[in-house]
């Protein structure tokens, strides 16, 4: 891994800022202040940023500015689901843009990430210099009942079993719903243990290889119960879209921004179907897909590949 991601490094600033009354979120810039800028959105929704997000980036020739959405990572109220919505992240960036006094940006988001790198760039298209877009998720209802209803758990039955298990056997028709209340439960053990479940289930099935540490992480009590609660409230909304294919559907929007798509060929949280349908869409963008790797940004074929992406936007 290590020859393959940049060095790490560490931010030039680190802030907050007032995004409403309630949140704050923060944010760091990192590598070369006067540099090329590129915005950094990370996954779940909920999942927040980590120090080897900035290693994605020539140091040397990017301004790496990395942030945690909403009600996640260093941003409070921690595991908010009040005004967490799609369009109130979209605006937010926007507002970290202007604050940073960055004119244009390069959009670099896995997962969750590409979902809210398109939703900003098909509203902000003249913000937006080059787009790196990795493990796509676009929200369309045949991804959501693919992971949590009848596709991962062809594969991944034993993990399966472990997250339905969490709930009581007459709850478990539509496990999305059920999560739901309980992790908007009043009692704090059931949100947690929920929290576990539900966090546990994607990390066990987002390496093409069992990963150990990224299961270790999901387990962790404060990362879990953001990650849950936010993905579930945006999963039980649908991800705020106004139609189920929105993200789809307006990609004429950006054709013409540099785009290029990673996708690990067996990825089972976001199958390479969806990387697919983007591309078909947008036969502009260029498709790279991994032989290798599974969901994870962190796989080394994945990794190069990204590296290589904004390597070539480097100018
Ligand atoms: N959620 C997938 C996602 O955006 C649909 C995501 N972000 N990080 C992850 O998944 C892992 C922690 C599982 C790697």
């Amino acid at each position: 891994m290590s020859d393959i991601l940049y060095p790490e490094i560490e931010p030039f600033e680190r802030g907050k800022l007032r995004v409403s009354e309630m949140h704050e979120l923060y944010y760091e810039q990192s590598g070369n202040p006067r540099g090329k800028p590129v915005v950094f959105l990370h996954g779940g929704p909920g999942g927040g940023t980590e120090p080897r997000h900035r290693r994605f980036f020539d140091p040397s020739v990017y301004r790496i500015v990395l942030f945690d959405q909403r009600g996640c990572g260093k941003s409070t109220p921690h595991a908010s689901l009040v005004d967490n919505t799609t369009w109130h992240l979209v605006d937010d960036i926007e507002k970290l843009r202007e604050h940073l006094g960055i004119d244009r940006w390069q959009v670099f988001g896995g997962s969750w990430g590409s979902t809210l790198a398109l939703a900003y760039a098909e509203k902000y298209r003249h913000r937006v210099t080059e787009m790196v877009l990795r493990g796509i998720f676009t929200f369309a209802p045949d991804e959501m009942d693919w992971f949590y209803r009848t596709g991962t758990r062809v594969l991944f039955p034993d993990a399966y079993d472990d997250f339905i298990g969490a709930l009581p056997k007459a709850e478990r028709a539509d496990p999305v719903a059920s999560y739901h209340a309980r992790l908007t439960s009043g009692d704090m053990d059931v949100r947690a243990s929920a929290a576990r479940a539900w966090s546990i289930w994607e990390c066990r099935v987002a390496t093409l290889l069992p990963d150990d540490d990224l299961v270790a992480h999901c387990d962790d009590a404060s990362f879990s119960l953001a990650f849950s609660r936010i993905e579930c409230h945006y999963f039980v909304n649908n991800g705020f879209l106004e139609t189920p294919m929105q993200l789809l559907e307006q990609v004429d929007a950006i054709r013409d921004v540099p785009a290029t798509i990673v996708h690990g060929r067996y990825d089972v949280i976001c199958p390479m179907r969806n990387a697919w349908r983007l591309h078909r869409a947008w036969p502009e963008s260029k498709l790279v897909i991994v032989p290798d790797a599974g969901h994870s940004a962190n796989e080394p074929g994945v990794s190069r590949a990204l590296i290589d992406a904004t390597n070539a936007y480097r100018g």
